[in-house]
């Protein structure tokens, strides 16, 4: 177990001029800073199985979405924890994704298809990382498609620590999810006839 690195706390969405974060509101997240090794466990879906919370996140199709990732539930585990929002070690990308599912809050994790929607990999000009681009704020960002089907879904965003992933089941993954209820389609989404 590595106690070094992080989990998701937070979502916000901008919607036009409301702006709304709820602390683990409409999440589900680990409550330790633990990784997933082995790409077949359930848990790479969500994260190490922690809160669940049964609310649901309202937002819309092309909103900007913020997922708020801190060292431990609260974020920085004492004051200057040079491990928050993660050690600075643990670089690689952040993805995230997306699943349509009946109803956000009670929907298993698992055999769902999941869509890419972001992807802060490695940029070759700033030699940085998605993770390098999250530590500072904790804030890794990713907007809504914007003719997305409204409905609910599952949103996930992994960050894959690469630092030890010379050996086999070293790569780290960490992840938590957000449920989301994305409402309408934009006038610039109806289909052509
Ligand atoms: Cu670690």
């Amino acid at each position: 177990m590595k106690f070094n690195a992080i989990i998701a706390l937070a979502a916000s969405a901008q919607a036009h001029s409301i702006f709304q974060q709820g602390h683990l509101v409409g999440l589900r997240a680990p409550t330790q800073p633990n990784t997933v090794y082995n790409v077949n466990d359930a848990q790479l879906a969500c994260g190490i199985y922690g809160t669940q919370s049964n609310q649901v996140i309202n937002v819309r199709a092309g909103d900007r979405i913020g997922a708020w990732w801190g060292h431990v539930i609260s974020g920085a585990q004492w004051s200057n924890d040079p491990d928050n929002p993660i050690a600075a070690s643990h670089k690689g990308p952040i993805s995230t994704y997306m699943a349509k599912v009946d109803n956000a809050a009670t929907a298993s994790a698992n055999g769902l298809r999941w869509f890419k929607i972001h992807e802060d990999s490695f940029n070759p000009s700033t030699g940085k990382w998605g993770v390098d681009n999250m530590i500072g704020g904790g804030w890794s960002y990713a907007n809504i498609p914007q003719c997305l089907a409204p409905g609910q879904y599952l949103l996930r965003q992994e960050l894959l620590a690469l630092h030890s992933a010379y050996g086999n089941m070293g790569a780290q993954f960490y992840q938590s999810c957000a449920q989301l209820n994305v409402a309408g389609w934009g006038v610039t989404c109806r289909r052509r006839r």
